[in-house]
């Protein structure tokens, strides 16, 4: 029984050692110390031992299974650092290897176009101001000199909630918030670049909602020869120094005079192409003297002062100057569409 208990030691201890990975040490593990393991097998048969020989076999049985199990936890331990030492060195970092491209976003169209617009006002002095597109119809109408009757206040051209509350339909309530906030004291020079929203159906030229910059200059002896000034610069800045514009007049409540502005085609040079209709010329935008009535109704007094202001769509500007043929491209999110403004 001695011997037996010596060789399977010897014999356990060797396997322990030769375990290559925690599973080959488990089945070491179950053959040996196991319900049906020859350890148990020896503690079984102890009955049949003498009085004198029990105890000693007893005793010699626990220290095989004591040294079997050391032997085992030695090894686990081992193995473990071996397996985690392996992890390591499998997931090592080489931070020498190159980085993988990101995927860089780029600004909208209408973003460049609205922050170019910006930078060439600031550039003579304007600062920029933003109102809230949900509007009283007391700002987006009255203060702007828009008759209770005038087709814009129709129900079928504005988005109402309510009889006082809509979508702005223009980004003018800006402005008039913004003279009321100035006390009737000049000066007062401000562009307002905003979303705005009208009842139409779209289609390749309109949309129900759009974005606007205008403009507005409140001082004392502003005259029309500033406002042609200010919007001849804007017009070089914008589409080149060889572009010219003029004015033709037009009617908006708002102002009086009122004009329509035209930039020279930068197609065909004024000589009448495809692009201008062959007439030499493209609209841009709206213009005019502050109208009186609209200066008093923000607490300016109009004998003092005079304005001129100024309107324009930003999609429009943006379909002229990248030759763009259908409006819904700004808001369907093609990123063919998109990507071909990334700026440099
Ligand atoms: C105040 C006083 C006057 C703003 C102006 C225009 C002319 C104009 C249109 C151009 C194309 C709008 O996007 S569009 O449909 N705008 O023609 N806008 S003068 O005049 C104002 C605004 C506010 C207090």
């Amino acid at each position: 029984m001695k011997e037996r208990l010596e060789s399977l030691q010897q014999e356990a201890l060797l396997k322990v050692e030769e375990a290559q990975d925690s599973k080959a040490l488990q089945e070491v593990r179950v053959a040996y110390l196991g319900k049906k393991g020859p350890i148990t097998e020896v503690l079984r048969g102890m009955g049949k031992l003498s009085a004198e020989e029990r105890p000693l076999i007893g005793q010699m049985a626990n220290d095989v299974r004591a040294a079997i199990t050391e032997k085992l936890e030695q090894k686990e331990q081992e193995l473990q650092e071996k397996e985690i030492e392996a992890q390591l060195a499998s997931e090592s970092i080489d931070v020498t290897l190159p980085g993988r491209p990101v995927q860089l976003g780029a600004s909208h169209p209408l973003t460049n176009i609205v922050e170019q617009v910006e930078d060439i006002f600031i550039g003579m002095g304007f600062e920029v101001e933003e109102g809230p597109e949900v509007e009283t119809d007391y700002y987006n109408f009255e203060a702007l000199n828009l008759p209770k009757d005038h087709p814009a206040r129709d129900m079928q051209d504005s988005f109402y909630f309510t009889n006082e509350l809509l979508l702005r339909t223009q980004t003018s309530p800006v402005q008039a918030r913004t003279m009321e906030k100035y006390q009737g004291k000049g000066p007062l020079k401000i562009i307002c670049p905003g979303k705005v929203f009208r009842r139409d159906d779209d289609d390749a030229t309109h949309s129900h909602q759009f974005m606007q910059i205008e403009g507005l200059y409140v001082d004392e002896n502003v005259r029309m020869s500033d406002l042609k000034g200010v919007l001849e610069l804007f017009a070089k800045k914008m589409f080149g120094e060889d572009r010219n514009i003029r004015l033709r007049p037009s009617f908006f409540p708002f102002t009086e005079p009122s004009v329509e502005v035209d930039v020279s085609c930068g197609i065909c040079k004024g000589q009448g192409c495809r692009i201008c209709k062959h007439t030499g010329w493209i609209e841009i935008l709206g213009a005019g003297m502050v109208h009186p009535r609209v200066l008093e109704m923000s607490g300016f007094d109009s004998k003092k002062y005079s304005g001129f202001a100024f309107g324009m769509g930003v999609e429009r500007l943006a379909m002229l100057k990248h030759d763009i043929d259908d409006i819904r491209h700004f808001y369907t999110n093609d990123l063919r569409f998109l990507q071909q403004f990334r700026r440099a």
